[in-house]
């Protein structure tokens, strides 16, 4: 078990479903701490920058038009395992093959508007938070979880 900082995002597609809510309930309630976040459209250069791993692939214009076409939430998110403890919970990318009782699994249906980006290894986590965050956006505060009550 190690102690991680993830970097989340609710989608414009969820956003636009009124959806906030329940995604961040379900972090929170999961007992990962919520040490960042925001309400933004991201700029071209965002968008093209937060998925640059997939600028080859055919559908990334769509992906880049698709995350930077309204309001989305970013979010920084820690806990211990939260990188893949967060993957788990937002379930497989396309959502028809996502478990119940993931994000994806409960609340989406088109690959493209998957309601959901979590980062998915140490260093892209890093890499994304800075896209979206400066470090004094980032809050540090006292919480008894390194107890049991979360
Ligand atoms: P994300 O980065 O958004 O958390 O999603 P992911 O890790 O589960 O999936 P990834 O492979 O990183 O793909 C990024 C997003 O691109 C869209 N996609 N479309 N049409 C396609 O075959 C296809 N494949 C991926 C999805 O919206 C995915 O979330
Ligand atoms: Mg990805």
């Amino acid at each position: 078990m190690s102690r991680e900082r993830t970097f989340v995002m609710v989608k414009p597609d969820a956003f636009q479903r009124g959806l906030v809510g329940e995604i961040v309930s379900r972090i929170e309630e999961r007992g990962l701490k919520l040490v960042g976040m925001k309400l933004l459209t991201p700029s071209r250069e965002q968008g093209e920058e937060h998925y640059a791993e997939h600028e080859d692939e055919p559908f990334y214009d769509d992906l880049v038009g698709f995350i930077t076409s309204g309001p989305a939430v970013p979010m920084v998110v820690e806990g211990e395992n939260a990188i893949s403890l967060v993957r788990d919970m937002i379930g497989a990318t396309d959502p028809a093959e996502a478990e119940p009782g993931t994000v994806r699994g409960d609340l989406a249906l088109d690959i493209g508007r998957n309601c959901v980006h979590a980062a998915d290894a140490p260093d892209t986590a890093e890499r994304e938070i800075s896209i979206y965050f400066d470090a004094d956006e980032i809050e540090t505060y006292e919480r008894n979880d390194e107890g049991w009550v979360y």
